[in-house]
């Protein structure tokens, strides 16, 4: 990340004020993620699909089994000893999750899902805040996980959606976005960095805007948490979401960050234990923040499991990361003319190091099989956004996306896999 304006309108904790980084020993963090030692098919795997899903370090995976060893039972019981030794330890992560968000308290951090369930929390939610003339601001670009739970909203309360164009390039079109937020604007949900494109959008700055015209504001943070850290009071945003299993951390959890005072408006998401205060058959009144929106036995472990997953993250050099992620997209955009007829979906000017593309006269799954029968792991399809992939006039891209323990020689083995295909099978 080289241009500080767009860093800190994006609103990641900027690293530019720290001391140049030594490089990433990359052959050292590889280490921590056992799984990426294997073969696959014969080969060395090369796991380029961290998008969809991250892989997890060996202390994510200790911490999850120390827990199911010595700590186990559930949580905010107070009755024993091992009670009392799984809500530490429950009650921690949330505090890591907390002070990674730089949050004002850690009743503003509810667990989830994951980025999925933290969305519809919010849009069930606001039913009752929206009503006909009432407008819902997206973007042309967001994950259906940031679609289609406000296009329901809409329906439900009569609201409209609207949606922020995308330049060919892959931003934002911010003129479409001044010129379609209005004071009927109530909400602006839009994505931090795109799951498709890689791009980094200036979500800071959208979000004052929206805030201007008196709109609440949620950030869709599934695919910038892996490669910043996002300070939400920096942003401004009353919602950031995101999901574990995307930050090394285990899959089944997530979280939904809520402004305190937003967050007492809300009405429960679910009701059942733990998430009431007190119940008769007369009337039932509901828990104090953030236990409010969890009802039943929470994901204990994940939530232990991904705090381990950013203390591991807060050990790494962040300014190291990033360049060493910077310098493998650099690559990969260096060896794209080496293949003939390929074209890479998303050029923005800031972006994190996702790589979609398609190849002339190949089908991305044809293109996704024949990579795995060489080790290397893509995603290939819509990515679940249609409508980007219709914006572009393409069923689906191949797409490679890294993280900070790939290698440039996995890229150059992606690469060569890439030139193999195309010169057999086109
Ligand atoms: N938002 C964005 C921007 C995403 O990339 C994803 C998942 C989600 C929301 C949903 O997250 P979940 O954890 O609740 O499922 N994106 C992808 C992807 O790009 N490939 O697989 C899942």
């Amino acid at each position: 990340m080289t241009d500080l304006s767009m860093a800190h309108s994006s609103g990641q904790q900027t690293s530019e004020h720290l001391p140049a980084a030594a490089p990433l020993d990359v052959a050292a963090i590889r280490r921590d993620f056992p799984i990426l030692e294997q073969k696959v098919n014969g080969k060395s795997l090369v796991y380029l699909d961290n998008g969809a899903s991250a892989q997890k370090p060996q202390v994510v995976l200790e911490a999850m089994d120390r827990y199911y060893r010595e700590q186990h039972s559930n949580v905010h019981r107070g009755a024993h000893t091992l009670g009392d030794r799984a809500t530490a330890a429950f009650e921690g992560a949330r505090e890591t999750v907390r002070a990674f968000l730089n949050a004002a308290s850690t009743r503003e951090i509810v667990w989830t899902r994951g980025t999925t369930e933290a969305i519809n929390l919010v849009a069930n939610g606001l039913t009752a805040k929206l009503s006909a003339g009432d407008e819902i601001l997206i973007s042309h670009m967001e994950h259906h996980a940031n679609i289609v739970p406000w296009q329901m909203l809409a329906e439900r309360s009569g609201a409209t959606l609207k949606v922020i164009a995308v330049t060919p390039e892959g931003e934002l079109d911010l003129d479409s976005f001044d010129q379609q937020l209005s004071e009927r604007t109530r909400i602006l949900a839009v994505t931090h960095v795109s799951n498709v494109l890689g791009t980094v959008n200036p979500v800071a700055e959208l979000v004052a805007k929206a805030k201007a015209v008196g709109a609440l504001t949620l950030l869709d943070g599934a695919q910038a948490v892996p490669h910043y850290r996002p300070d939400v009071q920096a942003l401004g945003c009353d919602f950031y979401v995101f999901s574990s299993h995307k930050l090394f951390g285990p899959t089944g959890i997530g979280v939904l960050y809520g402004r305190e005072q937003l967050l007492e408006e809300l009405p429960p998401y679910q009701f059942g234990g733990e998430m009431i205060e007190r119940v008769s058959f007369a009337k039932t009144t509901w828990n104090t923040l953030p236990y409010k929106f969890e009802a039943g036995t929470p994901a204990i472990a994940e939530a232990v499991g991904l705090g381990a997953a950013i203390d591991y993250l807060n050990g790494l050099d962040r300014r190291a990361i990033e360049a060493a992620e910077q310098t493998l997209l650099a690559k990969a955009n260096g060896l794209v003319d080496s293949i003939p007829g390929m074209a890479v979906i998303g050029t923005a000017r800031h972006k994190v190091p996702v790589m979609s593309f398609k190849i002339d006269g190949l089908h991305p799954s044809d293109i996704g099989t024949l990579l795995d029968q060489q080790g290397i792991a893509i995603r290939t399809g819509h990515h679940c956004a249609m409508p980007l992939m219709d914006f572009y006039g393409v069923p689906g891209t191949a797409r490679a996306s890294f993280a900070f323990y790939n290698t440039l020689e996995e890229v150059d083995q992606l690469f060569a896999a890439l030139q193999k295909i195309q010169r057999l099978f086109v």
